[in-house]
Order: structure tokens, then sequence, then C-alpha cells
């Protein structure tokens, strides 16, 4: 069976893309949560389990085979369970959904250090420096390109749950966290993604999570 392990819910954005990724798969599996920053976190990263990705999370394995990086696990899974279930059908759609899910997997390294993920706080809006509004108005203009070429009628980007959305997933709960404002059709598409029952379910059960990461409480930002 698969086993994915991933850190805190509440704050492991590239756990929540691993995971999200596993639940679309269909597939039964295992999961174990690995409370960050803890006393176990430095014994178990340095275990065979967490051997290949270097002490980072998540890693996915499937018997003795091992797949670290939410984007190699994306692929692995498209590879084991079928290309439509992660990626849209139609060849151009296909390739602005990889490219987006690339540059989210690369870039934005000011969205992700001043806001990170917590999916159990919401403050009020907060004036952002240039370079997290710079990060900000990339993604969005990258949602608005999707929506209206391959929208359609669905409420994803490109219409039906894909890759790509579980790519941004943790930007959606990132701006809400931090009352960043956004135009309508961002919204109308925050509001669809955080309505995906894998994401409900995944912000639900972080509510329960017992730990507290202190640098990842603050409305400042880390
Ligand atoms: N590029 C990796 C990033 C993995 C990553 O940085 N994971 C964080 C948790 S969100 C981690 O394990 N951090 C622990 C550390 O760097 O010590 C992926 O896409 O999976």
């Amino acid at each position: 069976m698969l086993k994915i392990i991933i850190g805190n819910r509440a704050y492991s954005s590239w756990s929540m893309r691993g995971w999200l990724a596993v639940k679309q798969s269909g597939e039964p599996f295992e999961e174990l949560v690995v409370p960050m920053f803890g006393e176990d976190w430095e014994k178990r990263r340095q275990g065979d389990e967490f051997a290949p990705s270097l002490g980072k999370v998540p890693i996915l394995w499937d018997g003795d085979c091992v797949v670290w990086d939410s984007l190699a696990i994306i692929e692995f899974l498209a590879d084991r369970v079928g290309r439509d279930r992660y990626w849209p059908e139609e060849a151009s759609a296909r390739a602005v959904a990889r490219s987006m899910s690339a540059e989210m997997h690369s870039s934005f390294p000011h969205l992700r250090r001043e806001l990170p993920m917590n999916v159990r706080k919401s403050y009020p809006s907060k004036d952002l420096g240039d370079d997290v509004r710079a990060d900000v108005e990339r993604v969005l203009q990258l949602w608005a390109q999707a929506r209206a070429r391959f929208g359609g009628t669905g409420d994803y980007l490109f219409g039906d749950w894909c890759a790509a959305d579980m790519m941004y997933a943790p930007v959606v709960t990132r701006f809400l966290t931090y009352g960043v404002r956004v135009p309508n059709f961002a919204g109308a598409y925050m509001k669809a993604v955080l309505s995906h029952p894998h994401v409900a379910e995944w912000i639900e059960t972080a509510q329960d999570e017992p730990w507290v990461i202190d640098q990842y409480e603050s409305e400042n930002g880390a």
C-alpha cells in the first residue's frame, strides 16, 4: 500500500500538495505525520525512511520504491493511475498547467518566506512589501489567464480539479490567512478550492493538531 510521510498539516505546504496528490489517486494509502522541528522530527529525519529526501517532507513510499518532492509525487501517481486524473486533457491546457505548477515549485520566494502557511489562522489584511506584492500579482496573473483560457464552466483553473490547483492550494490558504485582497474572479476561485473535499478535509484535520510552531504563528510571517 502507498504510504505518505508528511509534516504538520497546519504549516507544511509541500506536505499538503503531496497529500492532495495521493488523495486524488483514489488509491488506499497510509499516512505518517511527523511534526516538524520537534525531537521526533530530528530523530526520524535521520532514519532510512527520510534518507532519500535529505530530511524533507513529503515522501511517498510504494513498497521499497520511494518518491520525494511534491511534483515528482504528482507525476509518479499520474503514471500509476492515469494522467487525466492530474492534468488537463487538451495539449495546450496541459502545457500551461505544467508550466504553472513548475513555476509554483521554483518561484515566489517572498510569498513563501513572508506569508508562511498556517491553515488555522486568519488575520486582517496587512500591507504587503513590494516583493511580496509582486509575487501576489504574478499568481493572480497566472490564475486569471488559466481561468479565462481554460476554466470553461468549471470552478478551477482548468475547469476540473487538477494538479495545478493542488500546487496552488497552499497559496489560496495563505491569501486567506493574511487577508490578501484579490479581485472577484480570484475570490470565487479561492472559495472553490477551499470547498474542495480534499482541501476541506486537510484544513479540518489541521485544527485538531496539538503542535504549535511559534515562528509560523505571527501575523507578520516568519
Ligand atoms: N521541493 C520540495 C520541498 C520540500 C520541503 O521543503 N518541505 C519542508 C516542509 S513544507 C520541509 O521538509 N522542511 C524541513 C527542512 O527543510 O528542514 C517539495 O516540493 O516537496
